[in-house]
Order: structure tokens, then C-alpha cells, then sequence
């Protein structure tokens, strides 16, 4: 099993400002411990953060037939992008939604998110270990 790991706009800040909504670990931190855990579950990894959505759209095309599922941190796009929905609808793998907070115990305008409609699982609140929990949940 190929993951590929995708984070959304702003997430290269992680660590580095508002700590007291998203953490204290940085993004690099966030994916080596994704690296391990996929390492110990035999399953393979690659990583992109982008804070263009061209740049995200491109690799989520190039992923078809090269990655097994993505999981995906769409951050502020989840609320705004339909081309994300539509370009993760045109990859035939698994797809895990992920958000740090719980999207849905903040503002009004964080409730919805287009990507959810595509994901066969959607997690948030459980902070960077929802990231593992998505890929023990591709390797089970
Ligand atoms: O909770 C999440 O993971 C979000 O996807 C994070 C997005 C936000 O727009 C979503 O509503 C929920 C924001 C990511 C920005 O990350 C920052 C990290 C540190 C400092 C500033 C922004």
C-alpha cells in the first residue's frame, strides 16, 4: 500500500503560530511520525504541502494509479474548493479526510467541508494523531 500524504495552505506554519489551536508540533515533526508509523505498518509514503491549489490539484492527477490512497488536510480549502472535491473524485483510491480541530465546534464557516463528500472517512479533533489513525486505518 503507496499513501500519499497531502496538507493544505497555512499547514507549513504549524508549531510556529497559534499553538493553542493546532500545537506545538511543526508539519516536518507531524510527518516523520507518519513516517515511522506507516514504516511499521509496511506501507509507503509521500508528502506534499502546498499553498497553491494548482500545485495540489496536479499532484492529486499524477496520483492516479501511482498511490493506493491519499490522505488529505485540505485546511482552508475544504470550505471553498470544488475543484479539490472534483479532482479527488477523479482518483479511484481510498481518500481520508484529516483535520487537526474539530472543524466543527469552531465557526460556521468551518462546518461544511466539500472534500467530506468524496472521503471515506473524515477525522478531526484528535490533533496530529488523526493523521495515524488514518493510516492504521488504510492498513488494517
Ligand atoms: O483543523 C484543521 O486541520 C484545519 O484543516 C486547519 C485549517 C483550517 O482552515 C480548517 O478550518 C481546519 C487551517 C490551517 C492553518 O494552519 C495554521 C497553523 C499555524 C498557524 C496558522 C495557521
Amino acid at each position: 500500500m503507496n499513501v500519499l500524504i497531502l496538507n493544505g495552505p497555512n499547514l507549513n506554519l504549524l508549531g510556529k503560530r497559534e499553538p493553542e489551536i493546532y500545537g506545538h508540533e511543526t508539519l516536518a515533526d507531524i510527518e516523520n511520525a507518519i513516517r515511522h508509523r506507516a514504516f511499521d505498518k509496511g506501507v509507503g509514503t509521500d508528502f506534499l504541502q502546498t499553498n497553491h491549489e494548482g500545485v495540489m490539484l496536479d499532484r492529486i492527477h499524477e496520483a492516479r494509479g501511482r498511490f493506493d490512497a491519499i490522505v488529505i488536510n485540505p485546511a482552508a480549502w475544504s470550505h471553498t474548493s470544488v475543484a479539490l472535491l472534483d479532482a479527488l473524485k477523479a482518483f479511484e483510491g481510498h481518500v481520508i479526510e484529516v483535520h487537526l480541530s474539530n472543524i466543527h465546534t469552531r465557526e460556521a464557516f468551518r462546518h461544511h467541508s466539500y472534500i467530506s463528500a468524496r472521503a471515506e472517512a473524515v477525522i478531526a479533533g484528535m490533533g496530529s494523531f488523526g493523521y495515524l489513525a488514518a493510516i492504521d486505518f488504510l492498513a488494517r
